[in-house]
């Protein structure tokens, strides 16, 4: 049995092509059946459906043997102890500094509201900023509006969200995307199966350079 952990919403709902093209497909939908599990056309892969930021620590302890996950939530998580073989290329956006439009910040200390608390301490410190990080879990957008915080650290799409709260976007952290990743253990112990899935998946994603 291949396990394969995904978070419900934008991952999965691009992850699915991908996956069909793999041969995957659910038989349910996680969005009517309420199901954690989700059986697929294949009797040997079975889905999990985990919050986004779950989905590495599945992997690393082995309850699921892979899983799909945001390159935002896996450095958040510091996943050296997954494999990673393979961008998806999908759930694109950019992590992202932002503020106040117009509002400029002290270039040396400043405090900044992000969910990404290591990955945003891990950036100023690198820039020589002191940073005092203050952990949400969502909406970061009222951070500057009421004064928690100059700075958010948050993703960026379209920028709609960020000039709906009067927000601008500043320095960019990263280029975001959904990777593959892969149990250690996993990828000895069932390795023909996974390497046939990365190879499968990867052909998915690059169909001009599949053989
Ligand atoms: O919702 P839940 O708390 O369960 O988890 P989640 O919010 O992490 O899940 P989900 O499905 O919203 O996002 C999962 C993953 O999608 C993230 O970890 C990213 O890797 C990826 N992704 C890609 C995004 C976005 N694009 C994105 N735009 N995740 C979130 N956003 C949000 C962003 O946080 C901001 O609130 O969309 C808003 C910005 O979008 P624009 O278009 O207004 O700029
Ligand atoms: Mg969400």
């Amino acid at each position: 049995m291949l396990t394969i952990a995904v978070s419900k919403g934008r991952i999965y709902k691009e992850a699915l092509p991908l996956l069909a093209q793999a041969g995957i497909e659910p038989t349910c939908d996680p969005d009517t059946s309420r199901k954690l599990i989700l059986p697929t056309c294949r009797d040997d892969v079975r889905l999990l459906i985990i919050r986004a930021t779950d989905v590495p620590t599945y992997v690393e302890y082995g309850a699921a043997d892979v899983g799909i996950a945001g390159k935002d939530v896996l450095v958040e998580h510091g996943a050296g102890s997954l494999y990673e073989p393979l961008d998806l290329g999908i759930a694109r956006c950019r992590m992202m500094t932002a503020g106040k439009v117009g509002e400029t910040w002290d270039a040396r200390r400043i405090r900044v509201a992000t969910k990404y608390v290591n990955t945003a301490k891990r950036y100023f410190a690198d820039r020589g900023i002191q940073a005092e990080v203050i952990k949400l879990y969502g909406s970061m957008e009222l951070a500057p509006l009421v004064g928690l915080a100059e700075c958010i650290v948050d993703l960026v799409d379209t920028g709609n969200t960020l000039r709906a709260n009067g927000l601008e976007p500043r320095d960019l952290i990263m280029d975001i995307s959904s990777r593959l990743v892969v149990n250690k253990a996993a990828m000895k112990m069932k390795h023909a199966p996974l390497k046939q899935l990365i190879r499968d998946l990867e052909a998915a994603v690059n169909p001009e350079v599949a053989t």
